[in-house]
């Protein structure tokens, strides 16, 4: 009798782990996925590789290569997108200004982009471990009005950011400036832009304030799922282009992510792992 009551009062908390793990998406999990061919994994893990082969050969690909780590520390970083009770990932708070924006100590990541560019769903796929997590996504642009924060256990906070461009807050500028220039625990920000639509106007104001903030921000390319082999390949090599002549904290290797698909995910989880700290390679690769 008194030694069951623990396990009674586990049992409501195992239940629902094994309810949320029938709701995960089976490529949720890169050691779920693993069941799949080497290809396939092979271009989940590093989207970059399947489209290189049809890259003109004068073109340099090192850039695309600096972030490349081994698949034991990708699985490593994967544990941290897992919930438990002794690490909780769950949503925040969301603040309309920075000084309403909370005080945390853990290091924090921030995404931005055109509205409807894909920022929500990337969250939502990189939290897809944890189904319970609310991030609201719609075909609306300009959804995410606020800027929302979620909590992944002490290790770090993602920050999910209005979009630029049509439908933006108002206050956007207001908003999303200040906190990139003063948030003292951002450790990176995310700039999100479309692999189906190429840089726009607004996207090179974008770059233009990452880079007056002088804080190191990497590129990420989104909806990849959408677009054909060849508008990816010129896209990217613009992208690619513009990080090398245009700017100087841009992390020169762009990452490309369908949330979709779920390509590029388990890549971005252990960069993610990687710069907040969390993680330490076991290859040597630079950031
Ligand atoms: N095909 C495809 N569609 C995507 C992908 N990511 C997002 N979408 C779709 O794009 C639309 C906008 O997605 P959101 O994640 O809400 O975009 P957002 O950048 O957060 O937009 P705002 O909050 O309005 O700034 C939705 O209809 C998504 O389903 C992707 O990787 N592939
Ligand atoms: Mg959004």
């Amino acid at each position: 009798m008194f030694c069951r009551q623990p396990v009674q009062w586990l049992r409501p908390w195992t239940q629902l782990c094994a309810l949320l793990r029938q709701r995960v998406h089976k490529l949720a999990s890169l050691k779920e996925a693993s069941v799949l061919s080497p290809n396939k994994v092979k271009r989940l893990l590093y989207p970059l590789t399947d489209i290189e082969a049809y890259l003109d050969s004068s073109v340099d690909r090192t850039q695309f290569h600096i972030f490349h780590p081994h698949v034991d520390d990708v699985l490593k970083a994967e544990r941290l997108f897992c919930p438990s009770p002794s690490h909780r990932i769950d949503y925040y708070t969301s603040a309309e200004r920075m000084d309403h924006s909370p005080a945390l100590k853990q290091p924090e990541v921030c995404f931005i982009g055109r509205s409807n560019v894909g920022k929500s769903s990337l969250i939502k796929c990189l939290f897809s471990l944890s189904p319970e997590v609310e991030v609201r996504i719609s075909k609306t642009p300009g959804h995410t009005k606020k800027m929302n924060f979620f909590r992944v256990g002490k290790a770090f906070t993602i920050v999910d950011m209005p979009g630029y461009g049509h439908r933006a807050p108002k206050d956007f500028v207001d908003m999303v400036e200040p906190y990139l220039y003063s948030r003292k625990n951002l450790v990176r920000t995310f700039l999100l832009v479309d692999g189906s639509v190429g840089l726009q106007k607004t996207d090179h104001i974008a770059l233009e304030m990452c880079e007056e903030t002088r804080c190191p921000y990497v590129m990420v390319v989104t909806k990849i799922d959408k677009c054909g082999r060849g508008s990816l390949l010129t896209n990217l090599l613009q992208f690619q282009d513009v990080i090398k002549t245009q700017t100087s904290s841009c992390f020169p290797q762009p990452f490309l992510v369908s949330s979709l698909k779920f390509s590029g995910i388990y890549l971005l989880r252990c960069f993610i792992a990687h710069i907040t700290g969390n993680i330490l390679l076991t290859d040597t690769c630079q950031t």
